[in-house]
């Protein structure tokens, strides 16, 4: 669990569940999904990243990082969308989504978590959002002035001004992505969901992946367990209602 205090102040007073998420976040479909998965009712507060509206005193208030989802439960703020699926499931139990397997099911969660910025944010970054969230100077500047996390300045530094990503770190993000969904793929064969026949955080936690990185012009050809369980979950009415209806086609984004 990350609970941040924040200094913005005016979120300590929200009651029930407030989500500040991204419309084409993966980060923040994986909350989304848990969020219906668990029929919760929760109030939306939709943050543009293309506008950059993550980029305001206020926001860094309540997310240090500026990054999308924050969950505030009854004024209480949570960060890192991996800890906070995990907290719904713990403090909202049903329907459960936790598998039997505990440690099994978080070890696909720390995963995920563990390749976000050295994988799949390079990947989108270089495939497309670079191109679309440049930014002015002085938007620089307010960044540079808000942003304290030094490993989220390396990253959005290697795409400032004319500046693109290396060949080498987006080599190094596909064998990473190449390498993590080779080990979904053996994990699939013969089951319904990465944990078996149940649905779980597991699969909330990588099917937004698959979905971004898929119309960013992955090749998933080679993974043919992989395409079969996305499917499935394009079944699903959290499908449509925390993915399709924010983000009708990442790759027309
Ligand atoms: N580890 C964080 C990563 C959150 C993250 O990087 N969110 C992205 C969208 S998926 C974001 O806010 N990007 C804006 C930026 O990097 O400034 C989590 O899982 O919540």
């Amino acid at each position: 669990m990350v609970v941040i205090v924040p200094s913005n102040k005016s979120v300590e007073s929200f009651e029930g569940l407030h989500l500040y998420h991204g419309a084409i976040s993966n980060c923040s479909m994986r909350v989304r999904i848990a969020l219906i998965e668990k029929g919760l009712d929760w109030e939306s507060h939709h943050l543009d990243l293309l506008k950059k509206e993550n980029i305001t005193e206020e926001y860094f208030g309540i997310n240090p990082n500026g990054l999308v989802p924050t969950l505030i439960d009854n004024g209480v703020v949570h960060i890192e969308s991996n800890d906070i699926i995990d907290y719904l499931d713990d403090v909202y139990p049903e329907p459960s989504l936790r598998a039997e397997n505990n440690d099994e099911m978080m070890e696909w969660l720390h995963l995920a978590a563990a390749i976000h910025v050295p994988a799949c944010k390079p990947y989108v970054y270089a495939t497309k959002m670079a191109a679309k969230i440049k930014k002015t100077a002085e938007e620089q500047a307010k960044y540079d002035a808000l942003q304290k996390n030094q490993e989220l300045k390396e990253f959005h530094d290697k795409h400032s001004g004319d500046k693109s990503f290396s060949t080498s770190d987006f080599d190094k993000a596909k064998a990473i992505l190449g390498a993590c969904f080779a080990k979904l793929e053996m994990t699939l064969e013969g089951r319904n969901w990465i944990m078996g026949d149940q649905f779980t955080l597991a699969d909330i936690s990588w099917i937004p992946l698959h979905f971004v990185i898929d119309a960013c012009g992955y090749d998933f050809g080679k993974f043919p367990n992989v395409q079969k369980w996305a499917a499935a979950f394009q079944t699903k009415e959290s499908y449509q209602q925390g993915v399709l209806k924010w983000c009708p086609d990442f790759s027309q984004v």
